[in-house]
């Protein structure tokens, strides 16, 4: 397999960690998000993934997966242990909206392309763009404090999609300077999770391609 990413993307990062958790370790295609423009934005890459965003996880039968909570979904269902998300419907359905919080609710508003829109098209400064990004990340975060679990994970006792997509989101709203002090179990959570193997390997720091 080739898990085209870039050690700075959070949808990237989602990937890592599942990918860790499965035991799983392709080899690694850089798309640098911002050299030239983006790299993603190259024909190359656009032959890959049309829609030009990392990660894209191309497999052996040369099939090109696309968009992080898809693939993570195909990994469970191809790699079962350890399982993503619980077996009994309604706790899936609980853990996938903890995840979808996250990865739909959050991380659009605050994600490369956008900014760059807010800035370049629209022209807007940027302590108005750090406004717009801390108050979608402060918005999302006040409703999964109040929806997460006793801990130490984010659904309880394992490790489920919803710690997968929580990390590498608390990454970025640490990088961009998000006071978290209002999220004691958010916090909480991310810490126990950078406890473990798979997430600590992850990180943007721990990657070949960072900077
Ligand atoms: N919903 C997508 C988001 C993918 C995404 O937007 N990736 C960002 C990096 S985190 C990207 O490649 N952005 C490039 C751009 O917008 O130019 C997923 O979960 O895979």
């Amino acid at each position: 397999m080739t898990l085209y990413g870039y050690f700075r993307s959070s949808a990237a990062f989602r990937l890592r960690i599942a990918l860790n958790l499965k035991g799983l370790s392709p080899e690694l295609v850089s798309i640098h998000l911002q050299k030239e423009g983006g790299l993603n934005r190259k024909p190359e890459f656009r032959a890959i993934n049309p829609q030009m965003r990392v990660p894209a996880l191309k497999l052996d039968s040369g099939e090109v997966l696309i968009q992080s909570l898809a693939i993570i979904e195909y990994l469970d269902e191809t790699h079962p242990q350890p399982p993503l998300l619980p077996r009994d419907p309604v706790q899936r359905a609980k853990v996938r909206a903890l995840a979808q919080v996250i990865a739909c609710d959050i991380h659009p508003l605050n994600n490369v392309g956008p900014l760059r829109y807010l800035k370049s098209a629209l022209g807007q400064e940027q302590a108005k763009i750090d406004a717009w990004y801390h108050h979608w990340i402060l918005d999302g975060f006040e409703a999964l404090e109040s929806l997460l679990q006793t801990g130490p994970y984010a659904f309880g006792s394992e490790v489920t999609l919803a710690d997968v997509c929580l990390v590498p989101q608390v990454y970025n709203a640490t990088r961009f300077k998000v006071p978290l002090d209002r999220f004691p179990k958010i916090v909480a959570v991310n810490a126990a999770c950078l406890k473990l193997p798979a997430f600590d390997k992850a990180r943007p720091e721990n990657q070949p391609d960072a900077e």
